[in-house]
C-alpha cells in the first residue's frame, strides 16, 4: 500500500518500488487528521502488486515481447492534473488486463511461444503459416533434436509436407464430350500465356482438338497475344463479350476435346469486375475454373485474393513464376486453408515448355531445399 499527498507521488513510489510492471489493484482519495472534518489534509492511497511472473528472470521469449501500448503521457498528465485518478486507474487497469491478454496470446502462439527447432525454424524462413508449420512438426520437433535421428525426421517430415500437397489434378479430358477450362486470377499473373503453354501440351504433344476462347477484350493487344499463339499452334479462338456470346462459342465448340477460356486479369478490390466475371463464368455449368496466382504474391494478399475470387467458385489453384519465387509457402498455405485443388505449376516463360503438373514429391523437395 502506498500513500502520499497527491496522486503522482503514490504513483512514483509504486514505480520506484515495484517496478513498471506493477498492476495498480485499487486507489482511493481520503482525508486525514482535522478536528470534524475541518483543517484535515486530503491523501491518496494505491493499492499494487507485482505478478510473480514479473519478478523472475526474463525468458528469451519474453525478452523479445512487443512492448505493451502506454497511456499516451499527455493523457496521463491532464488526467493528474484534473485530480481524475478513478480515470487514470480504469485506464491503467485497462492497460493491465491488455498486457496480461497480450501475453497469453504469445504464449499460445504456436512459434514464439518455444524455443524454435532447426525444422520449425526452415519451414519459417520458406514463409509456411506458423501455425501450418506447427500442426506439420506436432512430435517431430522433440525428435529433430536428437542428432542421429536428424536423417529420418526430414524423411517423415517430407512425407507429412508431401500429404499437405494433397488434391492435385490436372486438365482431365474426357474420353467422351468436351472439356472447358477457364482460367482467372489477378492482372499480369501470367493466365494468357499459361493458356498457350496447355493448349500446345494438349494440341501437340497429347493430339487433343483444342479451341481458345478469349474473353479478353480489355486491351487489344491482350487478343492479339492469343491469338498469335493460336495461329502459331493452328488452333482456333473466338472472342467474346457477353456471356450469351461465350454460350454460343462452346456450342460450336461441342466437337472439341478441350477448350480453354482466357479472361482479363481482374483487380481483387474491384467488387464490379469480379461481379461480371462470376455472371460471364456461370453461363456453363461444365466450365472448370482455375485461379490463377503468382508464387511471388504475399501471403496476405494472397489469402485477399482468393478471398475475393471466391465468388466466381474457383476448382483448381494454379500458381505461376515458381522460378521467381524465393520459396513456395504459399501453396502450402492457400491449400491448407482452402478447399480447392492445384493444377499446374508454371516455371518460366518459355511457351510451351515451362509447366508442369504440380508434383507432390517437387514441392516438399523445394520446401525443404533438397
Ligand atoms: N518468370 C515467369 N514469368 C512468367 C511466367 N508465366 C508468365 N510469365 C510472364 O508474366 C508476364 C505476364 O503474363 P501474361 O500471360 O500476359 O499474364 P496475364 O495474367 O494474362 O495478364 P493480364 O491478361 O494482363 O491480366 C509475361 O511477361 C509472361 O511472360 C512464369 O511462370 N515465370
Ligand atoms: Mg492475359
Amino acid at each position: 500500500m502506498f500513500t502520499a499527498m497527491t496522486m503522482q507521488e503514490a504513483m512514483a513510489q509504486v514505480k520506484s518500488q515495484l517496478g513498471r510492471d506493477a498492476v495498480i489493484l485499487h486507489t482511493r482519495r481520503f482525508r486525514k487528521g482535522g478536528v470534524l472534518g475541518f483543517f484535515s489534509q486530503e491523501m491518496f492511497e494505491v493499492m499494487a502488486a507485482v505478478e510473480p511472473a514479473a519478478v523472475k528472470q526474463p525468458s528469451v521469449v519474453e525478452k523479445r515481447r512487443p512492448e505493451v501500448a502506454q497511456p499516451s503521457p499527455t493523457l496521463v498528465k491532464q488526467l493528474l492534473e484534473s485530480g481524475d485518478e478513478p480515470r487514470l486507474t480504469a485506464l491503467q487497469l485497462e492497460m493491465a488486463n491488455m498486457k496480461k491478454l497480450l501475453e497469453q496470446v504469445v504464449q499460445k502462439m504456436p512459434t514464439m511461444g518455444k524455443k524454435k527447432s532447426p525444422l520449425l525454424e526452415l519451414l519459417l524462413a520458406n514463409d509456411v503459416d506458423p501455425l501450418i508449420a506447427d500442426n506439420i512438426l506436432q512430435g517431430l520437433a522433440e525428435e529433430a533434436t536428437a542428432e542421429k535421428d536428424q536423417q529420418l525426421v526430414r524423411q517423415l517430415l517430407k512425407e507429412r509436407i508431401k500429404n499437405h500437397f494433397h488434391r492435385i489434378e490436372g486438365i482431365m479430358v474426357p474420353k467422351d464430350g468436351v472439356k472447358v477450362a477457364a482460367f482467372i486470377g489477378p492482372t499480369g499473373v501470367g493466365k494468357t500465356t499459361t493458356i498457350a503453354k496447355l493448349a500446345a501440351s494438349f494440341a501437340v504433344k497429347e493430339g487433343c482438338k483444342v479451341a481458345l476462347i478469349t474473353a479478353d477484350t480489355y486491351r487489344i493487344s491482350a487478343v492479339e497475344q492469343l491469338k498469335t499463339y493460336a495461329d502459331i499452334m493452328g488452333v482456333p479462338i473466338d472472342i467474346v463479350y457477353t456471356a450469351e456470346e461465350l454460350k454460343s462459342a462452346l456450342y460450336r465448340h461441342r466437337d472439341k476435346d478441350l477448350v480453354l477460356i482466357d479472361t482479363a486479369g481482374r483487380s481483387p478490390k474491384n467488387q464490379y469486375q469480379l461481379s461480371e466475371l462470376q455472371a460471364l463464368l456461370q453461363c456453363d455449368a461444365r466450365i472448370e475454373t482455375h485461379l490463377v496466382l503468382s508464387s511471388t504474391t504475399k501471403y496476405k494478399d494472397a489469402l485477399d485474393v482468393v478471398d475475393r475470387f471466391s465468388i466466381c467458385s474457383p476448382q483448381k489453384f494454379l500458381f505461376t513464376k515458381i522460378d521467381e519465387a524465393s520459396n513456395i509457402g504459399l501453396i502450402l498455405n492457400l491449400l491448407y486453408h482452402f478447399p480447392v485443388g492445384l493444377s499446374y505449376i508454371t516455371t518460366g516463360q518459355n511457351v510451351p515448355d515451362d509447366i508442369e503438373l504440380a508434383n507432390p514429391a517437387k514441392l516438399a523437395n523445394l520446401i525443404l531445399r533438397d
